[in-house]
């Protein structure tokens, strides 16, 4: 047993609490320090009891929160890491489904994988753990710097992307040219998902909007700028005219009022990603008419929750691409800072967020 500081909830239950606890030492061949650990929307979640599906580690009565996170190794006895490397830990770890034997536990069949911070495994906001070198992702870009504490949630969306572009090859879905020039993508919310999912719609070629019921600050503004994407603010615009289609969307707020509302636009051959999660957003009404626009449509609905490494891999391309093309604007999007032992982030979202960060000394 190791006495650590940690970031600790009860799931499903809730709460956040940063305190002394005694686990028992994580195995692996690598030690770690985390630098930086990011915070999502699914902290959140747990933090509030929203997520039933979270819960704590057998033997535990509390769980060690946080599944985004850039370490630092402090000592390796792994030919594949060395002292000072920077790395990014791997959110979920297989269970014995097919899907987990093959290495793609975020499409587990059973239920039966875990999550590090979320599902029965303690998670990466506490002062130091140990992981296996094949659950740690390298990040090679030295430039990304603390840009890289995307890859986690980045890595969401590269999987989401697979999943559309299975979909799509169902028919055609590109315009006659073979490209998405003209073709309308959604991104539902304005949280740190909402933002990658934008700049990836917006690297695949579509016309790319993003939607919240209220305005986004300065920064996010300037980000939206610099990669195109449009920023509609749905309390105070009129959401699209009456003969605008949506070709893609991909909701990040879990609303079924809003996803149902903005599917009604979806064109033929449409495609809805259902990516955000909230148990507690109230049900919507969905009619016989609107079950019928989706049949004759071919609309697909599709879910998409967690992502392989390879996905990490690829996420960290993406930001390196980025990075380079649109600046110092990447780090932007790191919008809070916060140092460990504070609690309030948990319950309350700073005005003007993108991504709040802990940042470990
Ligand atoms: P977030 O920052 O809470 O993002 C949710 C966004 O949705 C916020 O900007 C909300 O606005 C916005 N929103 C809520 N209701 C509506 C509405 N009716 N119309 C428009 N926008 C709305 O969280 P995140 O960006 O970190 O993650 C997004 C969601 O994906 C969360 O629910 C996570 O639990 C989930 N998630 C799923 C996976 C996965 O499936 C991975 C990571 C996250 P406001 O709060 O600004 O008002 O693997
Ligand atoms: C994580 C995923 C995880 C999901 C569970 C997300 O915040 O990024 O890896 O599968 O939560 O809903
Ligand atoms: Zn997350």
């Amino acid at each position: 047993m190791a006495k650590i500081n940690a970031y600790t909830t009860t799931a499903p239950s809730g709460g956040i609490k940063y305190q002394q606890v005694d686990i028992k030492e994580s195995p692996g061949n690598v030690s770690l320090k985390p630098l930086m650990t990011g915070i999502c929307g699914t902290d959140r979640g747990i933090v509030r009891g929203s997520l039933s599906f979270a819960y704590d580690p057998e033997g535990y009565d509390f769980l060690v929160i946080g599944h985004e996170s850039l370490c630092v190794v402090t000592d390796s006895s792994s030919p594949r890491f060395k002292k000072g490397d920077h790395v990014v830990p791997i959110v979920r770890r297989p269970g014995d489904c097919p899907n987990c034997r093959i290495g793609r536990p975020d499409n587990c069949s059973d239920g039966k994988k875990h999550e590090a911070g979320i599902t029965g495994l303690h998670g990466f906001m506490r002062e130091s753990f140990n992981e296996f070198d094949y659950n740690l992702v390298k990040v090679n870009d030295t430039d990304l710097g603390d840009v890289a504490v995307l890859t986690e949630p980045m890595k969401n969306v590269v999987k989401a992307f697979e999943v559309f572009d299975r979909v799509r090859s169902r028919f055609i879905f590109e315009n006659v040219y073979s490209t998405f020039d003209g073709k309308n993508a959604l991104i539902i919310g304005s949280g740190n998902e909402a933002f990658l999912y934008s700049f990836l719609a917006k690297d695949y070629g579509f016309n790319t909007h993003m939607i919240n019921r209220h305005p986004i600050g300065m920064v996010p503004t300037d980000l939206c700028e610099s990669f195109g994407v449009d920023f509609i603010d749905s309390s105070k615009e009129p959401d699209f005219p009456e003969d605008f289609k949506l070709d893609l969307i991909v909701d990040t707020s879990g609303d079924p009022e809003a996803i149902f509302r903005y599917l009604r636009k979806m064109s033929h051959n449409g495609v809805l990603i259902l990516f955000g999660t909230n148990g507690k957003a109230p049900a919507t009404p969905v009619s016989g008419e609107d079950i019928d626009f989706m049949v004759e449509r071919n609309i697909t609905i599709a879910g998409s929750v967690d992502a392989a490494e390879i996905h990490y891999l690829k996420a960290l391309d993406y930001l390196s691409k980025w990075n380079r093309l649109h600046g110092g604007l990447m780090k932007k999007m790191i919008t809070n800072v916060f140092q460990p032992g504070e609690v309030g982030l948990f319950t309350t979202k700073p005005e003007g967020e993108i991504k709040s960060v802990i940042k470990w000394n």
